[in-house]
């Protein structure tokens, strides 16, 4: 499946997959080039192949029961990436348990901010943290066990011929497990809502299990990004889209968190439908009426 902005989808599951991306017949309005896309630099101090040095950022608030075999489980899949824990002062010690596993282990670090400031804001920071050591890509990616670890070789492997990478679970060869029924309904009519409000030909604009090289999200302009919780994701593929970048969508499994508590409130559903429906009258408006009030370039 390829469309408008340069959406694709990844070849099918098993070991020899390396995340093969369909070709896209002149669909793309802005392709990040391999040169500005940087990789040399991470390959030659022993990143991934094709990538580059790769960074998987993971934000915790409460977390403690799950970190440390999140964590683990990604040093395992993926022994060449870091990564970096983003924790909101967790009153449960998430940090300082994170705090312990960077003592040991030189790819693990922690960054610590000041109090619960939502999803969005902790994974700009990490972003950030990535830019400032030389990082050439970033996984998002939820502490909860719902993205399991072992499905990032194959979102790495998708990552070589793409710019932003979505691990999918409205895709083929997708899997959801456990998930109750209200939350299947909220994430496919969110979806399907997504699509059709802001044109996106992204089958899964909510999942926060995905790989962004740097230069694609230096071209994303995220200085524009507003999103506090749960609709951070879809501003995101909305500014992936946007800026042409190629986007590629990977089958991933994904499973209900089996410990801790989940951040998911009415609040944050009701922030993720206000500001897609925004973004989709603004983006109706005949450019002329856009300049000045936009804050997209
Ligand atoms: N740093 C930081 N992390 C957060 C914050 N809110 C949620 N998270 C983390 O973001 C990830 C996703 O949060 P979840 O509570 O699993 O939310 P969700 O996946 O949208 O909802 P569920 O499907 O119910 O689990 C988890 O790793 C959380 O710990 C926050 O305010 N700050
Ligand atoms: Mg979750």
């Amino acid at each position: 499946m390829v469309a408008g902005g340069g959406v694709g989808r990844a070849g099918g599951r098993g070991p020899g997959r390396r995340g093969g991306v369909a070709a896209s017949p002149g669909g793309h309005r802005r392709r990040v080039s391999r040169q500005e896309r940087g990789t040399g630099v991470g390959e030659a101090a022993g990143g991934q192949p094709g990538v580059g040095r790769v960074l998987v950022v993971v934000p915790t608030y409460n977390e403690a029961d799950n970190i440390a075999d999140v964590v683990a489980r990604v040093r395992r899949a993926a022994p060449a990436v870091d990564v970096l824990v983003a924790d909101d002062n967790s009153p449960d010690g998430t940090g300082t348990l994170a705090e312990a596993m960077a003592a040991t282990d030189a790819q693990v670090h922690v960054l610590h901010r000041p109090g619960k400031q939502g999803l969005g804001a902790a994974y700009l920071a990490g972003f950030g943290w990535a830019r400032q050591h030389g990082y050439d890509a970033v996984v998002e990616m939820d502490a909860d066990g719902s993205h399991a670890p072992e499905d990032l070789p194959a979102l790495l492997a998708a990552a070589r011929d793409a710019d932003v990478v979505i691990g999918s679970r409205w895709v083929g060869g997708a899997r959801v497990v456990n998930w109750p029924w209200r939350r299947l309904l909220l994430s496919r009519c969110g979806n399907l809502y997504a699509r059709m409000a802001l044109g996106m030909p992204v089958s899964d604009a909510t999942g926060g299990f995905r790989v962004y090289r740097l230069s694609a999200l230096r071209a994303m302009r995220l200085e524009s990004v507003c999103s506090q919780g749960y609709s951070f994701q879809v501003e995101l593929s909305r500014l992936a889209h946007r800026a042409g970048v190629r986007i590629v969508e990977v089958p991933i499994t994904f499973a209900e968190r089996e410990r801790g508590a989940s951040k998911m409130s009415p609040l944050i559903v009701a922030e993720a439908l206000w500001r897609i429906t925004t973004w989709g009258l603004r983006d109706r408006r005949p450019a002329r009426w856009r300049r000045g009030h936009d804050r997209w370039p």
